[in-house]
C-alpha cells in the first residue's frame, strides 16, 4: 500500500520554503490514491522551544495553516506528533542500534552548529525521532524539501539495521523531493536556504506593509534599470519564479537582459512580486482568519487525525516490541 507521511515543526511561523517544499505538495498530493498522514512535529520543536504558551499557539497555528491552504482532512490525517507517544517508544528501540557516526554525519546538525546554535541531545538525535515518525506509519513516500533528504536516507539505514537483526518489521521509505530545484530549496531573503532559525524567512500569510518591508529586504544592487543584466544572478528572479507564470517570467528576464528604456527597475519587479504573492495566497489569508475564530473545530480535526494515526503506530510499535523480545 502507498502511504504518504510528512511532518512540519511548530517552532515559529511556517514560511514560503515550508509552503513550496512541503505544505503545498502535501495538500495537492492528498488527492493521490493511498493513505496520507501529516503531523505537526511538536516533540521536535522542543529542541528549541522553551515557552509552553507559545508552543501551544504555534501548534494550532500550524494546523490552521494546513487547513487554510486547503488540506482535505477526509483524505489526510492531520495530527499532533505528541498525540502519538508510540513514536517515543520506537525512538528508543531505534536509538539502541543507531551508530553515533551516522548522526555525526547529519548536514542539518552540522549547519546548525556552524551557525552558533547551542546543541542539546534532542537536536543531535533528531534524525532518530524522525525515523520513528516515518516508520511508525509504514510510510512508503516521504514528500520533503531537499534539506530533509539525508534524514530520510538515515531512516532507510536505521530501518535496514533493525530489520537485519530482527526480521522484516519496518517498511523502507523513499524521500520524494521536488524535481524543480526552486521548490526543493527555496532561498531566504538573504539567498541562503529559507529557514525559521536563520531569520531570513517570509511567513506564508504575510501581507500589507510587513510584506512590502520583507520583499524590500531582498538584496539588489545600484545598477540603473537600463543597464543590461544577467537575471540568473538576481535573487529577485528566484522569488518571482514562484509567483508568476513562466511566460511572464521569460518576458521580465528578456527585458532585464536587454536593458534600455523598456527594462524594469528593481522596485518595479518587487512590486510585481508583492502582487503575485497577494494573488496566490490572499484567499488562504482569508480562510486563516475564519479558522482562527473557530479553535474548537481545529482541535477536533487534530483529535480525529490522531486517532487514525495512533491505530497505525500502535500496530507497528507492537510488532517492533515483539521482534526485539520485549513482548510475546
Ligand atoms: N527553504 C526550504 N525550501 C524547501 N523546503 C523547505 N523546507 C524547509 N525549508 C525549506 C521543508 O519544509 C518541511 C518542514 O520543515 P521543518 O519546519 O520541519 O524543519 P526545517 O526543514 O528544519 O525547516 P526550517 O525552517 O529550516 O526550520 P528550522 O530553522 O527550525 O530548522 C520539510 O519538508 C522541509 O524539507
Amino acid at each position: 500500500m502507498t502511504t504518504y507521511l510528512s511532518g512540519i515543526q511548530s517552532s515559529g511561523l511556517q514560511h514560503l520554503g515550508n509552503y513550496f517544499g512541503a505544505i503545498r505538495r502535501h495538500v495537492e498530493g492528498a488527492a493521490e490514491p493511498g493513505e496520507h498522514f501529516y503531523f505537526i512535529a511538536d516533540y521536535h520543536s522542543l529542541t528549541t522551544s522553551r515557552d509552553p504558551v507559545t508552543l501551544r499557539e504555534q501548534v494550532r497555528e500550524t494546523a490552521i495553516t494546513y487547513l487554510a491552504l486547503g488540506l482535505d482532512v477526509e483524505r489526510a490525517a492531520l495530527f499532533r506528533q505528541s498525540d502519538v507517544p508510540e513514536v517515543c517508544e520506537l525512538t528508543w528501540l531505534l536509538s539502541c542500534l543507531t551508530g553515533m557516526g551516522l548522526l555525526e554525519r547529519a548536514h542539518s546538525y552540522k549547519d546548525k552548529i556552524a551557525r552558533g546554535v547551542k546543541p542539546n541531545v534532542g537536536l543531535f538525535t533528531y534524525p532518530i525521532l524522525m525515523a520513528a515518525d516515518i516508520l511508525a506509519y509504514d510510510s512508503t513516500h516521504v514528500p520533503v524539501g531537499k534539506d530533509q533528504k539525508q534524514h530520510v536516507e538515515m531512516t532507510q539505514d536505521i530501518a535496514q539495521s533493525f530489520n537485519a537483526i530482527y526480521g522484516e518489521v519496518f517498511v523502507r521509505p523513499e524521500p520524494v523531493i521536488p524535481g524543480d530545484e526552486r521548490l526543493a530549496r527555496v532561498p531566504g531573503l538573504d539567498g541562503e536556504k529559507m529557514s525559521k532559525s536563520y531569520g531570513n524567512d517570509l511567513w506564508i500569510f504575510e501581507e500589507g506593509k510587513k510584506l512590502k518591508k520583507a520583499v524590500g529586504r531582498i538584496p539588489t544592487d545600484s545598477r540603473p534599470p537600463d543597464e543590461p543584466k544577467d537575471p540568473e544572478g538576481l535573487l529577485l528572479f528566484d522569488f518571482l519564479a514562484l509567483f508568476v507564470e513562466p511566460e511572464e517570467l521569460d518576458d521580465w528576464r528578456q527585458r532585464v537582459q536587454v536593458g534600455g528604456a523598456g527594462a524594469p527597475g528593481y522596485g518595479h519587479l518587487k512590486q510585481r512580486l508583492i502582487e503575485g504573492i497577494d494573488a496566490n495566497l490572499g484567499p488562504a489569508r482569508e480562510r486563516r482568519r475564519e479558522l482562527l475564530a473557530h479553535p474548537a473545530e481545529v482541535d477536533a480535526i487534530l483529535a480525529a487525525g490522531a486517532e487514525r494515526a495512533r491505530a497505525r503506530a500502535r500496530a507497528t510499535r507492537d510488532r517492533a516490541l515483539e521482534a526485539c523480545g520485549l513482548r510475546g
